[in-house]
């Protein structure tokens, strides 16, 4: 089975944490560095994204969400869903809440603040459904705890990501406070690191991130 994945990718790490903590022997590797334009790469994957996974007898599967759920689904022996369906539902909630209420107002934050003119109402209006989201999430965590208390499980795979880019748009749009008021959240990243997966996964955005503004720095040159 083979991973194509990107450092970076807050969506390909979601997948390498799941790969990681329940330790599959999975190849991962980043894209051919044509992906976005090649032929071969769309025929791969039509949806022309990262992450992709491709099993042994050419099936191939797409979508970040869709391939970790496989991934429990055919490598049961360590599972990352608990075994309650209202367990199970608390955790794909949290997941949904970290998605859509705080992954995708942040994202286009990173855009808002990379431009020379920036659009300072629009960041506004941006930053406060940003604010919502943590709220949301923040209310779902216990400082200090898995996303499902005692267990480490798919919530958590995505949650890392999440958080790990909440320290890059704050370092990069210089927010240091943006995580006041949302302890759980801020703690998360501690949570995170200690644990060899996800720890893994946090090491891997950090030096993908370094590499992404080296790269930046030595273009302005
Ligand atoms: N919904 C997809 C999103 C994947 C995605 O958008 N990945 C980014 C890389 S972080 C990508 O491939 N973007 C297309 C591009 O950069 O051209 C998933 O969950 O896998």
């Amino acid at each position: 089975m083979k991973l194509y994945s990107l450092p970076l990718s807050p969506y390909a790490a979601r997948v390498r944490g799941a790969i990681y903590a329940k330790g599959l022997a999975i190849e991962i590797t980043p894209p051919p560095a044509d992906w976005r334009t090649s032929p071969e790469y769309r025929a791969i994957n039509p949806l022309v994204r990262v992450p992709v996974l491709l099993l042994d007898d050419g099936t191939v599967i797409a979508e970040s969400a869709v391939i970790v759920e496989y991934l429990e689904d055919a490598h049961p022996q360590v599972q990352l869903r608990p075994d309650t369906a209202e367990a199970l539902a608390r955790v794909r909630l949290i997941t949904q809440v970290a998605d859509l209420y705080v992954m995708q107002p942040m994202m286009p934050l990173f855009y808002m603040f990379d431009g020379k003119e920036k659009d300072e109402a629009l960041i506004a209006s941006q930053l406060a459904k940003l604010e919502e989201g943590l709220t949301h999430l923040d209310a779902m965590l216990l400082k200090g705890e898995y996303a499902f208390p005692g267990q480490l499980t798919t919530a958590d795979v995505w949650l890392t990501p999440v958080r790990f880019s909440l320290e890059g748009l704050m370092g990069f749009a210089k927010l240091p406070r943006l995580l006041d008021g949302h302890e759980a959240v801020a703690a998360y990243a501690e949570t995170a690191k200690k644990d060899a997966a996800l720890g893994r996964v946090w090491d891997e955005m950090t030096e993908g991130l370094e590499a992404m503004l080296a790269a930046r720095a030595a273009q302005e040159v």
